[in-house]
């Protein structure tokens, strides 16, 4: 079989957002589009990391529309370029906490991950790639701009023209020219690395009890983990993982786990004979919800409530290095570390900024408020792992979710958080409004607005304590005095129009005042963030599509 060297032309935008390089299918589907990309990713990874050649890959994704094709298309190229052997989820799947773990347990180079995540999929849906490094986790920036970079300048890919289609159904090994294939049970890995950090037995126990539970895979990635788990190893009845068949387009939904998306499951949590406890992934399975019997957990609450209880939990006895928590993401967390008397950074939006933390070993939780949260087990975030330590910690304790989030609240005092989505401005304008509010900026800090006392305005940059490396504008920050706070940023997730994402919390230490509504208990944050970025004006929209 010989290697070809196809001739192509750079595609303008090849460049990674948030979390990998995200576009509809249809962008995907041009010839040479998905080439160019890999090409570029191999094209970089001599020089940015070391040589591939034998090297061991691992490849997968979330089971999309267009997984399948694109797993084959870069077998072939992987081999083209000289890797050694390529370890492959069966049926080219693997969720995004998954290959991390796979990469880590199997000593791989790197791997490659396809995904939009939470984005909609099927033909007019969203695709996306990503490359993770060694440590399991997703590429730096460093790494992510080479790629870009190497995209406005390619002129070739190198293939294996005369290649057949890779049998990814029968596990095992076979060759692809010089390259060996190995196709591997996508969940074991992961299923055996949760056995290590949660107390099965006492698990177990819980079920065998006759609590309930309802899971959530939104017709995702996530069905095969939670059952092989929760229903498998487990034994909660047949039943307990609802939605649990991996769709190409994820039933027409959004495989977002929030309280905009995951409505049935909010509605099934409802009522005395609700289950005790409610749980959703997202499209890629690194996203979690968890929520009680009629009660639902901000993802802001979750890191910290796992981290002030994290020693009832065997894989965390010992206690936490530290906490590490993206920027919009609530102060929850700070008051845990506070008490602990541990570090708790903050880092821009994205997991690739807590990779460093993790491998240093400063870093032990980590979470985001966009319903994602992990440890160092693994160098994503991990929805099936969130949702067994939240198990585990009702299995210990004994408590119901809404009796561990209000002891939580008691304790530590309530930070109130509410995100606001603006989805589906026009570039220019979104881009118009970072940019007049970032100007204001200067005039902002000491005045009053609704009421608050305005401590500080900015625009967060990050210096990574490990590496040095710098990320500015992350986003805008207004921090009052008392600890509210408002956060404007832009999405880099998104494929259609900008995304402005509004994050609003306020801080409440007295527990008289804990049941307020979230969106009453922050309505003059609301009130003053659409007064100081003119969000109507510039949106020409009345309200936000999404809250959560
Ligand atoms: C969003 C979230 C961010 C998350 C990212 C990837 O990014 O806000 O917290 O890390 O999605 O998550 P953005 O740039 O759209 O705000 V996943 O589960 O979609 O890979
Ligand atoms: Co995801």
């Amino acid at each position: 079989m010989s290697v070809a060297s196809v001739r192509t032309q750079p595609f303008a935008g090849q460049r990674p957002g948030t979390s990998g390089l995200r576009k509809k299918v249809t962008v995907f589907q041009q010839p040479h589009y998905l080439e160019n990309f890999v090409q570029a990713l191999f094209d970089i990874l001599p020089e940015q990391v070391g040589p591939v050649a034998g090297q061991t890959l691992v490849l997968g994704g979330d089971g999309r529309f267009h997984n399948r094709v694109a797993v084959q298309t870069i077998l072939r190229m992987a081999a083209a370029n000289g890797f050694g052997r390529v370890l492959v989820g069966q049926g080219g799947l693997l969720s995004t906490p998954a290959a991390s773990a796979v990469i880590r347990e199997h000593g791989a180079y790197g791997g490659i991950i396809l995904s939009a995540s939470h984005n909609p999929g099927g033909p007019d849906g969203d695709f996306g790639i990503k490359y993770n490094i060694a440590n399991g986790g997703p590429a730096p920036e460093k790494i992510t701009e080479a790629i870009y970079a190497r995209t406005q300048q390619i002129q070739a890919y190198r293939t294996l023209p005369g290649a057949g289609e890779v049998d990814l159904q029968t596990l095992g090994r076979s060759e692809l020219g010089a390259m060996v294939v190995q196709v591997i049970d996508p969940v074991a890995d992961h299923a055996e690395l949760m056995e290590k950090l949660f107390d099965f037995d006492a698990m177990r126990a819980w079920f065998a009890a006759g609590h309930r539970m309802r899971f959530d895979a939104m017709s995702a990635i996530g069905g095969p983990y939670a059952r092989a788990v929760l229903e498998g190893r487990l034994g909660a009845p047949l039943g307990t993982v609802v939605n649990g068949e991996p769709l190409e387009d994820f039933g027409g939904h959004h495989p977002d786990p929030n309280p905009a998306h995951a409505t049935e499951l909010i509605a099934a949590l409802s009522g005395p004979d609700a289950p005790d406890f409610g749980a959703a992934s997202d499209g890629d399975a690194d996203r979690n919800m968890i929520l009680g019997r009629d009660f639902v957990v901000t993802p802001s609450d979750s890191l910290a409530v796992l981290a002030a209880n994290a020693t009832l939990v065997p894989g965390y006895r010992d206690g936490l290095a530290g906490i590490a928590r993206s920027m919009p993401t609530s102060c929850a967390a700070d008051a845990v570390a506070r008490a602990l008397g541990i570090p708790c950074y903050e880092t821009p939006t994205g997991w690739k900024f807590f990779g460093n933390l993790l491998d240093a070993g400063r870093a032990t939780l980590c979470g985001e408020e966009s319903y994602g949260t992990g440890s160092n087990h693994v160098r994503e975030k991990d929805g099936l792992w969130a949702v067994l330590f939240w198990l585990n910690l009702q299995a210990a304790t004994g408590q119901s979710v809404e009796a561990l989030v209000r002891a939580h609240w008691a304790r530590f005092g309530r930070h109130y958080y509410s995100r606001h989505d603006w989805e589906g401005i026009p570039v220019e304008r979104a881009d118009a409004l970072m940019a007049a509010l970032r100007a204001k900026l200067p005039t902002l800090a000491g005045t009053t607005l609704q009421g608050l006392r305005l401590a500080q305005a900015d625009d967060f940059a990050y210096t990574d304590p490990v590496d040095g490396s710098v990320s500015r504008q992350q986003g805008v920050r207004l921090l009052f005095e008392g600890g509210s706070r408002v956060v404007f940023r832009l999405s880099g997730t998104g494929t259609e129009g900008a995304t402005l994402r509004v994050y609003l919390e306020r801080f409440e230490a007295d527990a008289r005042q804990h049941d307020l509504p979230t969106q009453q208990a922050l309505a003059p944050l609301i009130a003053l963030a659409d007064e100081v970025a003119a969000i109507r004006q510039h949106s020409g929209q009345a309200a936000p599509t999404v809250i959560t």
